[in-house]
């Protein structure tokens, strides 16, 4: 099956999380990616958090599969000059190095540009270029705290709080790989490449969108009655956190269900969607709630919607948080089993879709990993391992016309 990204040339200048997440994408899609990496040592997270010895971690093979890897110190001459052939007959290349690493190296935006006009030059640095920020090195959480999410997160009566989901990393890798290929289909109609970037601030914001939105609502009506400060506690003049509110108009909760004494999962998240009132009430057996004027509104709810949440509760009591959605989902009402990542591993419907794939490494054996998030009718990305450090450098040299002895020269001046 012809993927649609095949063709596209993808040099792979990227490490840790943000980057990589974005060119394994692509790779998924088709693209020949490329991962340039440091002789020797290669990306840091071949080595970070090793479950294995000597075999590369988790945090490497499952941000990388698909792809190919080339060594090359890009510091030296003759390294710098396998990377302008690369360059050359690429179409996209992709960085999340530090602020100014790669013009250091030598390989501004004005030179790539240079080298080879139709190139997409893709970036990932943690606060947007001409940001008072723009010099510091960015992290996941670091990104979290200046996106806006650590501070609408958590409990109000705790610090802000880091999300494990990772809105720094794989999100902002996200969000240049939409950037990567809308360039892409801009060089179809004018011919020419262009620089794309994307900071990692940014990208958190976009998603705490919704929180600038009550930001302002607060400003103008000087409280939020979605939160569960609304109506007995204070409001600042800053969005608080919310706990496990709902964000939107619905309400809902985190709810504890049969056994969750002992086991710190079991729970499920409960909505009240408006119009849905009805059916809930039936669901929990409490038909006099339904015409009840203390309970009949959303907005008659909202005062004493904790004390609805309890009776939830006392109706979850004797049964486990998938019996409960079993039951609720009949009643067409939005919820979930809080899922722990035993859980979702082994989840059949998560295998059977492609979301949870099991791949053959080398020197791993199998592992788990999380495949394409996206389905299409006429492609099922396939996943597969990630590359040993250099796997293909001798192929992809040889690919820019390098004799054997030329690649026997590079390995020996340790350039490859
Ligand atoms: N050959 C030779 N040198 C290489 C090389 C290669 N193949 N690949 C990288 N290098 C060099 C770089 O040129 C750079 O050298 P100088 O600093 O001397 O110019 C050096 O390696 C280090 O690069 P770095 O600054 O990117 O690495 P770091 O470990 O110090 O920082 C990180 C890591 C992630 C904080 C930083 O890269 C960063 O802020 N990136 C942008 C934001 C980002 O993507 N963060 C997400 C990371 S995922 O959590």
């Amino acid at each position: 099956m012809t993927k649609p990204l095949e063709g596209i040339k993808i040099i792979d200048f990227t490490h840790v999380q943000a980057g990589p997440a974005c060119t394994q994408l692509l790779a998924w899609f088709g693209a020949d990616v490329i991962k340039v990496e440091r002789p020797g040592s290669g990306d840091v997270t071949r080595n970070q958090l090793r479950d294995i010895p000597d075999a590369d971690a988790l945090y490497f093979t499952m941000l990388n599969s698909n792809k190919k890897s080339l060594t090359l110190d890009t510091k030296k001459p003759e390294g710098k000059e396998v990377l302008e052939k690369l360059i050359r007959e690429s179409d996209v290349l992709v960085e999340n190095f530090g602020p100014g690493a790669l013009d250091r190296m030598g390989f501004s935006w004005e030179r790539l540009n240079e080298l080879n006009p139709k190139m997409i030059v893709a970036s990932v640095k943690g606060f947007s270029d001409g940001h008072h920020y723009d010099d510091l090195k960015v992290y996941e959480n670091v990104a979290q705290c200046a996106g806006g999410a650590a501070s609408t997160t958590g409990f109000w009566d705790g610090p802000p709080t880091i999300s494990a989901a990772a809105l720094g990393d794989s999100n902002t890798g996200m969000h240049l790989a939409i950037g990567i290929l809308t360039a892409l289909i801009g060089r179809g109609k004018t011919g020419k490449g262009q620089k794309v970037a994307v900071s990692m601030q940014d990208s958190v914001l976009n998603l705490c969108r919704v929180k600038l939105r009550d930001q302002q609502r607060l400003e103008r009506v000087g409280y939020l009655e979605e939160y569960p400060q609304y109506p007995h506690g204070e409001f600042s003049d800053v969005v608080p956190r919310g706990g496990n509110a709902g964000g939107g108009g619905q309400p809902g909760w985190v709810l504890k269900c049969k056994g969750w004494e002992t086991d710190p999962n079991a729970y499920i998240y409960f909505t009240i969607q408006g119009h849905a009132w009805e059916p809930i009430c039936k669901a929990l057996g409490k038909p006099e709630w339904i015409d009840d004027p203390a309970y009949k509104t959303a907005e008659a709810r909202q005062p004493h919607i904790f004390e609805i949440f309890g009776t939830i509760e006392g109706w979850l009591a004797d049964k486990t948080k998938f019996e409960a959605v079993d039951i609720l989902r009949k009643f067409d009402i939005p919820c979930a089993p809080v899922l722990t990542m035993k859980e979702l591993a082994n989840d059949p419907s998560l295998r059977a879709s492609g979301t949870i794939v099991e791949v053959q490494h080398k020197k791993r054996g199998s592992y788990l990993t999380v495949g394409s998030p996206i389905k299409f009718s006429d492609m099922k990305p396939e996943v597969t391992a990630s590359p040993l450090l250099g796997e293909h450098t001798d192929e992809v040299l040889t690919s820019l016309g390098y004799s054997r002895q030329d690649i026997f020269n590079l390995h020996e001046i340790k350039a490859v």
